[in-house]
């Protein structure tokens, strides 16, 4: 039996992943562990990932087999303490690896982003293998943390598996501090009927994908045969793409007195640097993946239940 630790559970993607493995395997087998101590259920641990033997310890002590590595800085925070962003997502990476490494766990999930794209590469129906020439510290930190698991795999035989999230799209939990946030905090506006100024401007395309999805495919990719997981930086993945204001109109349909206005900031830049669309057709092809849920589903689900 597979006992799971979840580190980063208490954030966005973590709260929904714990609850959707444990209804799967069962509430001892997963466990949740991270700095935050918000209301998970137990077993749930308070840890910093970047504490190597508080790590190992709680390992050795709970008899876990594999771990979803979901700590990190996002990429707007990053870009507000870079040295920091640098550190805590490279290090606690390269701690859970070593665990593999040693043959103390089984499998690694660590989560790559579309950030690890860039300025040059191609934006509609970005390939898997292209160029990447990210210029935020999240995507660099991304980027090399993708290349780390590949050098895992080769070098020591560490079943490490990775996916590169689009921006996702849930309403459980408040995003943690990315560029797609504002595909969130849209819909909370417009629940509670008050204007909504976007920091990206109406016509940025940047893929996204809701939380459901993104919990299955992180669980497929997990559950595959390690042959059938050729790529071992990390997938492409895709869902939808639209724009603010494209997402706006939508909402609009549900909400007719919605108001959006513009107002580009930092996070501007970022978003710029990144792909429009995603091609994902290796991970279609090598372990089956297909997304469900268009922009209209989407849209109805976040408003009835935010
Ligand atoms: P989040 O910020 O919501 O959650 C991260 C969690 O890590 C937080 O609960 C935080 O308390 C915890 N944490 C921070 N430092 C820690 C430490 N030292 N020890 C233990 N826990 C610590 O992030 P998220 O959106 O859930 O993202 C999870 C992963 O998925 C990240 O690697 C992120 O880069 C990646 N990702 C997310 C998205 C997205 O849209 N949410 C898209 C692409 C990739
Ligand atoms: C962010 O915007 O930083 C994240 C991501 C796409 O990695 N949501």
């Amino acid at each position: 039996m597979e006992k799971s630790l979840v580190i980063g559970a208490a954030g966005q993607i973590g709260t929904e992943l714990v609850s959707e493995l444990r209804s799967k395997r069962g509430i001892a087998n997963v466990i949740a562990a991270d700095l935050r101590v918000d209301n998970l259920a137990s077993p749930f641990y308070e840890l910093d990932a970047t504490n190597e033997s508080a790590l190992r310890d709680l390992v050795l002590n709970e008899g876990v087999t594999e771990i979803y590595h979901l700590v990190a800085i996002l990429s707007a925070t990053g870009e507000k303490a870079p040295k920091r962003a640098w550190e805590l997502n490279m290090k606690t990476l390269l701690n859970i690896l070593d665990l593999a490494k040693e043959r103390i766990i089984q499998r690694v999930f660590w989560p790559s982003s579309i950030a690890v794209f860039g300025p040059s590469t191609p934006k509609i129906k970005t390939p898997q293998f292209t160029v990447m020439d990210p210029n935020t510290v999240y995507g660099i930190s991304k980027s090399a943390g993708e290349l780390w698991c590949q050098y895992y795999f080769e070098n020591y035989g560490v079943d490490v598996r990775s996916i590169r999230y689009p921006g996702l799209i849930s309403w459980k939990t408040m995003p943690g501090g990315g560029t797609t946030d504002y595909a969130i905090e849209i819909f909370h506006s417009a629940r509670k009927g008050i204007d909504f100024r976007s920091f990206l401007g109406p016509d940025t395309r940047l893929p996204m994908m809701y939380m459901d999805d993104a919990v299955r495919a992180t669980i497929e990719i997990m559950e595959a045969d390690p042959d059938s997981i050729k790529i071992r930086t990390s997938y492409n993945l895709s869902g939808v793409d639209f724009t603010p204001r494209e997402l706006f109109d939508e909402i609009k349909k549900i909400y007719p007195e919605f108001n959006i206005t513009f107002k580009p900031d930092s996070r501007q830049k970022i978003a710029d640097s990144w792909p429009g669309s995603i091609d994902d057709s290796e991970a279609k092809l090598d372990w089956g993946w297909n997304h469900k849920f268009d922009t209209k589903a989407i849209v109805k689900l976040m408003s009835d239940n935010i």
